[in-house]
């Protein structure tokens, strides 16, 4: 235990020397002035955390602070922890006992999708579980190849189908040979798309519409990769692909190399959203389920 732990603290770096760390110093013998909320809330915002978490925030302490009497800035210290740890779930591994469960990935171009879903094929492989990887990035040809470099590094099968093929068919496909070689995980990588570009996000939600059209009930998972060194704007591309598909998620990729951590306390106030993985670092093993502890000892300490 005491590993991951180390991981955490060592993935969150950035984020603590940039600003958490920051936000730390403000704690100490003094006594909560009003110049105390004033800096807490600038610190906050430029962490990342966002205008409308942050002063979600500093009311609720401040509300805690008078109803408790605390006065020294130590005590605020210990409440802010406990509240930013309020504003985050603490996710369980997912579900996976529909036989196949279908899971899509979607996000933005470079967030950290295909990386994202070698990453997990690793994982369920390791949980005992047969996955099939679908290729429904068709735009570029290098996709399909990215794709299927992590497959044989990780050694499960995978479906493709020609660079500009239509990406509803080969979902299609790779659905019902999940289906017919009896596979336990089907995850399906989608081309990366600006959430503001009208076509391609009709594009997706028609492959979501396949997808169940090819299993009901399908997909059973829908995660989007956030980027997290695009900090408060992955916000507006969550909030952009929710209203195109049932969003039920968020892989936060490159947690390790932004200073921007601070947007994971937005991702559940204002998307309703559970950030499930984190990404922290390059290495295969570097996906994992997101640990709220960690994260708050990580930034903080
Ligand atoms: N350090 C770090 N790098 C990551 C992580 N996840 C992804 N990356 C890197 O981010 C870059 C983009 O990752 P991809 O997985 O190709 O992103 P994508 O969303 O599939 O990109 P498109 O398919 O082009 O939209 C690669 O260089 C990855 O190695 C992470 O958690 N940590
Ligand atoms: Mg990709």
């Amino acid at each position: 235990m005491a590993n991951i732990f180390d991981k955490w603290r060592e993935s969150l770096a950035k984020t603590r020397d940039v600003t958490f760390g920051k936000i730390a110093t403000l704690f100490g013998a003094t006594e909560i002035e009003d110049e105390t909320w004033d800096q807490l809330e600038e610190l906050l915002i430029q962490a990342d955390v966002g205008v409308r978490t942050t002063l979600y925030l500093i009311d609720t302490c401040q509300e805690k602070v008078d109803e408790l009497g605390l006065t020294k800035t130590e005590q605020l210290k210990s409440l802010i922890k406990s509240e930013m740890s309020n504003l985050l779930i603490q996710p369980e591994e997912p579900e996976l006992n529909d036989h196949p469960t279908v899971i899509m990935v979607a996000g933005v171009n470079g967030s950290g999708k295909t990386t994202s879903i070698g990453k997990l094929a690793a994982r369920y492989k390791r949980m005992g579980k047969s996955v099939l990887l679908v290729a429904a990035d068709t735009y570029r040809a290098a996709a399909i190849d990215q794709l299927e470099i992590w497959a044989e590094r990780v050694g499960v099968p995978i479906i493709t189908s020609q660079q500009g093929s239509d990406p509803g068919a080969v979902t299609y496909d790779g659905i019902k040979s999940a289906v017919s070689r009896g596979i336990d995980v089907v995850l399906i990588d989608t081309a990366g798309r600006l959430h503001t570009r009208y076509n391609l996000m009709e594009e997706i939600k028609k492959v979501y519409r396949v997808a169940e059209k090819a299993l009901p009930g399908a997909p059973h998972h829908s995660w989007i990769v956030l980027d997290t060194t695009t900090g408060q704007n992955a916000l507006q591309q969550a909030e952009a692909f929710g209203k195109a598909v049932n969003l039920n998620g968020a892989i936060l990729a490159k947690l390790d190399s932004s200073a921007k951590g601070g947007m994971v306390f937005a991702i559940k106030d204002q998307l309703g959203l559970p950030v499930i993985y984190a990404g922290l670092g390059e290495k295969i093993e570097d996906l994992q389920l997101f640990n709220r502890d960690s994260f708050i000892s990580g930034i903080f300490d």
